[in-house]
């Protein structure tokens, strides 16, 4: 693992300032006085105490998606374990790298080369390259986690619960202050009825939770949206750019981890049964009871992410059918239909662009790379009413469009360049789909990584938006060999593994189920990734 020297600086120093502070303060002037009266929070003193069922029952539930969550996210950040503050994902600026390897300069060192071997006992579901698997988890318990935190904010502030949790005077803040320089000096603050109360550093603590790293988790999880960015272009701005989204993601993840590393140690270090009994039972008792309770339900919650990881790597296919069934319709609703349109300028396009798949070794290609494709024919066919075939010249003479698009791919990295090439849409009103047609189906040169031809397919809706390309330019020049040539695909509200290259032909179908293996591209047969790439 490396870490930017900078970047660990930036992230320890405000809490080493806070510690510091604090043993300064106690060898000076002495610990501050903790008050053990909360003018901070009215409700301690004047409502019962206990927690509802509710309040019980989603802070469990939220335990429960957390942990899958967060096992998931790993497992999709080490597919492309590197994170940057800039765009271009270029190897040698990441500011954390959870991978020894350094980019090798002198041979080809694709993406998915790049993938790291993650313990399952950490990753959900573990191993190498599973990002396909680990997204479907990851998507269908953030729509229940998201679903529990909305239910917990709405019982919150419909029962009166909230006075618990949102800070209503500025007290708040010194009086954290003192419980956090006793803890930082490691001493226990004063309790004179020998029950840990609800203190105000506590309450600070949960109300950052649920108020600050809970929404922000949300709001930089669409900044890594092709879909969501390719429209709204000022999303990811806020930020900063998408991977400084991304890494703030991954930051939230990490303050996830310490807040409950250290919530479960005070719960387990200030009379751990009779806690339990509070988040368990709703009651004031120190039978172990709750403890026991407490534990079966962890016990539950580890019984769920083996099942999690069971399910991943035994029925991998019915996984990407529950995720197809429930995730797809909220994915198609909310992303994809909006018609793409971000632009970036000359002065963005990135110095390198991360390369994905192989490069095709079967004769034919070989042959036509041989004659710089001049003998090249793309056959456009299947359910239409005027199929072509047409010479690179010949698709160079129909309608022209450029763009400067940023490239998103499933494994994480980015990357903007700019695309010349033909415009789907007009490949369709020249070929004349019949009634009933569906999908585009794209066929590669390439073979996937498993062998076999490399294809993939659009629904008609996508195909026909205006950033929807077949390039054979890439930054001003023809498409390289490495990026795709003669001719790739570019679909800019989609991930970059939809956008096939090394195109060979093209079909227009009324469904995509009778090819292959019938889930609508070479990764969605293989790997088993989500037909729908909006995010
Ligand atoms: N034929 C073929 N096309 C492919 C792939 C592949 O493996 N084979 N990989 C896809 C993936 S996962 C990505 S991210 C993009 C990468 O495009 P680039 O190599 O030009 O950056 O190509 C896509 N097109
Ligand atoms: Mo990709």
């Amino acid at each position: 693992m490396h870490v930017r020297r900078k970047a660990l600086l930036l992230l320890v120093a405000p809490l080493l300032v806070l510690v510091a502070a604090a043993y300064i303060q106690w060898g000076t002037v002495g610990l501050p006085p903790v008050s053990l009266d909360p003018t901070w929070s009215p409700v301690t003193t004047t409502e019962p105490h206990g927690f509802p069922a509710w309040l019980r029952i989603t802070h469990y539930v939220n335990l429960l998606f957390l942990v899958l969550l967060i096992r998931s996210g790993v497992q999709i950040l080490m597919d492309h374990p590197r994170l940057y503050w800039n765009v271009h994902c270029t190897p040698g600026t990441e500011w954390l790298r959870l991978t020894p390897v350094e980019v090798p300069k002198d041979r080809v060192w694709t993406a998915k080369d790049d993938a790291r071997h993650l313990s399952p006992w950490i990753g959900l579901p573990g191993y190498r390259h599973t990002v396909g698997m680990a997204r479907h988890w990851h998507f269908l318990s953030v729509l229940f986690w998201v679903g529990n935190g909305l239910v917990f904010v709405a019982l919150l502030f419909g029962t009166g619960q909230w006075k618990r949790l949102v800070p209503t005077s500025w007290r708040i803040l010194p009086d954290a202050w003192a419980i956090f320089a006793h803890y930082a000096t490691f001493h226990l603050p004063p309790e004179p009825n020998g029950f840990y109360h609800y203190n105000a550093l506590q309450q600070l603590a949960y109300f950052g939770v649920v108020f600050l790293l809970a929404p922000l988790a949300m709001l930089t999880g669409p900044s890594m949206s092709p879909a969501f960015t390719a429209r709204f272009a000022w999303y990811p701005k806020l930020p900063g750019n998408r991977q400084i989204g991304r890494s703030l993601h991954f930051l939230i993840m990490c303050a996830f981890l310490a807040f409950v590393v250290l919530h479960v140690s005070m719960v387990v270090f200030t009379g751990f049964a009779r806690n339990m009994n509070h988040i368990v039972m709703g009651t004031d008792s120190p039978n172990p009871i709750g403890l026991y309770l407490g534990l079966a339900g962890i016990g539950a919650v580890i019984l769920l992410n083996v099942f999690a990881n069971w399910m991943a790597w035994r029925h991998p296919r019915a996984v990407q059918h529950a995720a197809k069934a429930i995730v797809a319709p909220i994915m198609r609703l909310l992303l994809d239909r909006p018609a793409p349109r971000a632009e970036f300028g000359r002065g963005d396009i990135s110095p390198f662009l991360w390369a994905n798949g192989k490069v095709p070794t079967c004769d034919e290609w070989k042959t036509l790379a041989g004659g710089d494709f001049r003998d090249y024919r793309l056959k456009v066919y299947g359910s239409v009413e005027h199929p072509v075939e047409l010479s690179l010249s010949e698709l160079r003479a129909l309608t022209k469009e450029t763009q400067i698009t940023l490239h998103h791919c499933i494994q994480g990295w980015s990357g903007i360049a700019a695309w010349g090439g033909l415009p789907m849409a007009e490949l369709v009103k020249l070929v004349r789909p019949r009634p009933g047609v569906k999908a585009v189906v794209f066929y590669s040169f390439g073979e996937g990584a498993e062998g076999g031809q490399f294809y993939d397919s659009l629904a008609i809706g996508n195909a026909l938006h205006p950033q929807t390309l077949l390039a054979y330019e890439m930054n001003d020049r023809p498409l390289n060999h490495l990026h795709g040539a003669p001719l790739r695909l570019r679909v800019e509200n989609q991930l970059g593994f939809k956008m096939v290259k090394w195109i060979q032909g093209i079909e227009f179908v009324e469904e995509t189920k009778s090819i292959n293996q019938g889930e609508g591209g070479y990764n969605e047969d293989h790997e088993y990734f989500g037909e729908l790439a909006n995010i």
